[in-house]
């Protein structure tokens, strides 16, 4: 049974964006300079739209914590939509002026968004109704509610890393053989957040050239986890495998259609003698591995060695001439509406990626210790480790 849930709330362009964490522990120190640092490496990168030129993603914590301390209930937490002061009469709660609306109405459904199978769906004339809840904006609620899974995770000796792997088909040299160290060498501040800079320059004549030409473009990221104790997750039943827990929650960021745990894609070729990961015992470490092509993760359980997840994801819908489509008033042919959108996401994704992984690893860590404080969590999380020792 889950012990964390996450919900998020808010629409693109409406007031602001709210997100609720419930399970937490009591006495999880909060730095609020961690939230808003995820909030801002979620803003980064070469190739975004100017939306992100306007937003200054703050946390305003509303709920659950008091004098920087979490007390044991919901935790909630809203990010303004600054941009929401021009989008009022579009998107107001109440309130919508319905010139204003017409003008903004979406009829011409872009191919790869939810626009149309949203439209079906909910039965929404004007598709705004279905793009302002699937646009990418709303991750940066999940970014702050897995933010507070990462603290939880760091008290515990837990990081969370990711980089960029490629982007618009030029990959870093070797992209396939990567550890948790290429993650400690990615720089935050760079345009791409990669895990070898050496292709910076060719990236960004790539993501230049989309630009001109009105495209968009995909790529990979690596998330990855270390300090990872063995024994999250189980075995004994499909739901409570972590490798189908953390496919799930990285499939559910915006436009990421493939997820590799660990050497998972590439072991689909090699023979078993070369897929799995050699047993060792030492007294310093342990049992542990001599490779680590799983990921970290076996019959679904962290056997506790560094969790690498790769994500694949697709180009951004939002074309600037737009992909072939229909007005759903006319149902004759019509181009895909366009709305404002980013080049590429693909450095934010893996900030994106990072909270979804820290929000199943705190989940799993927190059903293997229970607990209702951090001292609980603690304690119990040791008496688990030492054990594993005496094995
Ligand atoms: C985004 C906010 C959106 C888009 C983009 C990412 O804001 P706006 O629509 O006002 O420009 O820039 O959304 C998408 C790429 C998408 O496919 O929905 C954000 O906050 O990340």
């Amino acid at each position: 049974m889950a012990r964390l849930s996450l919900v998020t709330a808010g629409e693109s362009h409406g007031p602001l964006l709210t997100v609720v964490v419930t399970g937490l522990p009591a006495g999880l120190a909060i730095d609020p300079s961690v939230v808003d640092g995820d909030l801002a490496r979620r803003q980064h990168g070469y190739g975004r739209g100017g939306r992100m030129k306007i937003e200054r993603d703050h946390a305003r914590f509303t709920g659950g914590v008091r004098g920087g301390e979490t007390l044991g209930g919901p935790v909630a937490i809203e990010i303004a939509n600054l941009d929401h002061k021009v989008w009022e009469k579009v998107m107001g709660p109440m309130d919508v002026d319905a010139e204003a609306a017409r003008k903004r109405q979406l009829t011409s459904p872009r191919p790869g968004h939810a626009d149309l199978a949203g439209g079906l769906k909910y039965g929404r004339r004007d598709l705004r109704d279905i793009l302002e809840r699937a646009s990418a904006r709303e991750s940066a609620s999940r970014v702050a509610g897995g933010a507070l899974c990462r603290l939880l995770l760091r008290a515990v000796g837990i990081e969370i890393r990711s980089g960029v792997l490629s982007l618009g088909g030029i990959s870093v040299p070797d992209a396939g053989a990567r550890s948790f160290a290429d993650l400690e060498r990615v720089d935050e501040t760079s345009p791409f957040r990669l895990v070898d800079r050496s292709v910076e320059e060719a990236m960004t004549a790539a993501v230049d050239a989309a630009a001109k030409a009105g495209d968009t473009l995909g790529g990979t990221i690596l998330v990855g986890a270390r300090g990872v104790p063995a024994g999250l997750g189980s075995h004994v039943s499909w739901d409570a495998k972590l490798d189908g827990q953390i496919a799930r929650a990285m499939l559910s960021i915006p436009a990421v259609k493939g997820v590799s745990l660990g050497d998972g894609v590439a072991n689909a070729s090699r023979p078993g003698s070369e897929a799995h990961d050699p047993i060792a015992y030492s007294e310093a470490r342990g049992y542990h591995r001599t490779s680590n092509r799983a990921g970290g993760l076996e019959g679904g359980i962290t056997n506790g060695e560094d969790l690498l997840v790769t994500l694949y994801k697709k180009p951004i819908a939002t074309l600037r001439e737009g992909l072939p489509s229909v007005d759903i008033e006319t149902r004759e042919p019509h181009r895909a509406q366009y709305e404002r959108s980013d080049v590429t996401a693909v450095p934010a994704c893996g900030v994106i990626g990072e909270a979804m992984l820290a929000f199943v690893l705190a989940d799993a860590l927190l059903q293997k210790t229970g607990g209702d404080s951090m001292v609980e969590v603690r304690r119990n999380l040791d008496a688990f480790v030492e054990a594993q020792r005496a094995y």
